[in-house]
């Protein structure tokens, strides 16, 4: 079923490099027919990312902290310039101090809390903001999270609490910009070796864990989560909003 994003564009947030979740979503989009604009969280990624833009065939790679609302407004402003609309958004973005995921959720410090909240979670609602002017006549906005937000996984803490947060938001934006036919999803993903994974400790057992125990008995693949992000990004996921789609091989349904 080729060129499903035929003559859409799509604005990715969150390519750091080839094994990012937001890059395998963009091979996906690319496959079908969409033109990509990128963004780059600073200067120290900027090559990385741009070598990333460069493979993927997007038209624009831009700047974007979405922790400056500065940052947010230029880009807008820059989207609104070129292309002018936007069909699908995928924010791909998270982070926590690395303290904050070794000791126990008890220890976590009002700055680390707000910290993960802010990048982790808020963002989605900035980023909302800045690109909904440009969904005029519908879009798709999707969200990256993971199992965490609902069970507890060993040393995710302040991140589980603000994937919690980030679901939530996924509701409340539905509802806001669902009159508008701007969709809200997020993916739930299995673990992966991202960046944001490969230094997480005993991860390799958690993988293991996963292939042994989950429905389909193998580990989540990216392009698994890429041709899932496709479909909500697409027509064919048209009657979807609000939701939280598990791509984790099935794993989220067992007891123990
Ligand atoms: P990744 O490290 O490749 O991606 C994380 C991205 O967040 C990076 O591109 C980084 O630049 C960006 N980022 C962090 N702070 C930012 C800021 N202030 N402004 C702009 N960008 C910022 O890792 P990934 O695994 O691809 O993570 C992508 C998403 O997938 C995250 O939301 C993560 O929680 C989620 N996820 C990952 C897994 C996994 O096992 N890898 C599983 C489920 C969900
Ligand atoms: C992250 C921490 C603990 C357990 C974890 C993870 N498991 C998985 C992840 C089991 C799958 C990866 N994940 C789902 C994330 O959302 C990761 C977020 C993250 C990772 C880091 C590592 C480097 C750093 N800050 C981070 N902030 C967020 O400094």
């Amino acid at each position: 079923m080729p060129n499903l994003l035929q003559g859409k564009c799509a604005l990715i947030l969150g390519v750091a490099n080839k094994w990012s979740l937001a890059y395998a979503i963009g091979e996906a989009f690319r496959r079908e027919g969409a033109s990509l604009v990128l963004t780059y969280q600073g200067e120290r990624q900027r090559d990385a990312v741009e070598t990333c833009a460069a493979e993927l065939g997007a038209s624009r790679l831009l700047a974007c902290d979405v922790s400056k609302d500065h940052e947010l407004e230029q880009l807008s402003e820059a989207l609104k310039a070129a292309p002018g609309r936007l069909d699908a958004v995928v924010h791909s973005i998270a982070f926590a101090n690395r303290e904050e995921l070794g000791n126990s959720f008890l220890e976590t410090s009002r700055a680390g809390y707000l910290m993960a909240q802010e990048i982790s979670a808020y963002s989605l609602v900035a980023v909302a903001r800045a690109v909904a002017p440009l969904m005029g006549g519908g879009g798709s906005i999707t969200t990256l999270t993971y199992i965490g937000s609902v069970r507890v996984i060993q040393n995710y803490n302040v991140m589980g609490v603000a994937k919690a947060a980030l679901e939530s938001a996924v509701r409340y934006l539905a509802n806001d910009l669902g009159p508008r036919g701007i969709r809200v999803n997020a993916i739930s993903a299995g673990p992966i070796k991202t960046a944001s994974a490969r230094a997480i400790k005993d991860f390799s057992s958690i993988l293991d864990i996963v292939a042994t125990r989950a429905p389909l008995r193998h580990n989540t693949e990216p392009g698994e989560v890429g041709d899932a992000a496709l479909f909500l990004a697409s027509d064919l996921g048209r009657g979807v909003t609000g939701n939280v789609l598990y791509v984790d091989s099935g794993f989220h349904i067992m007891g123990f």
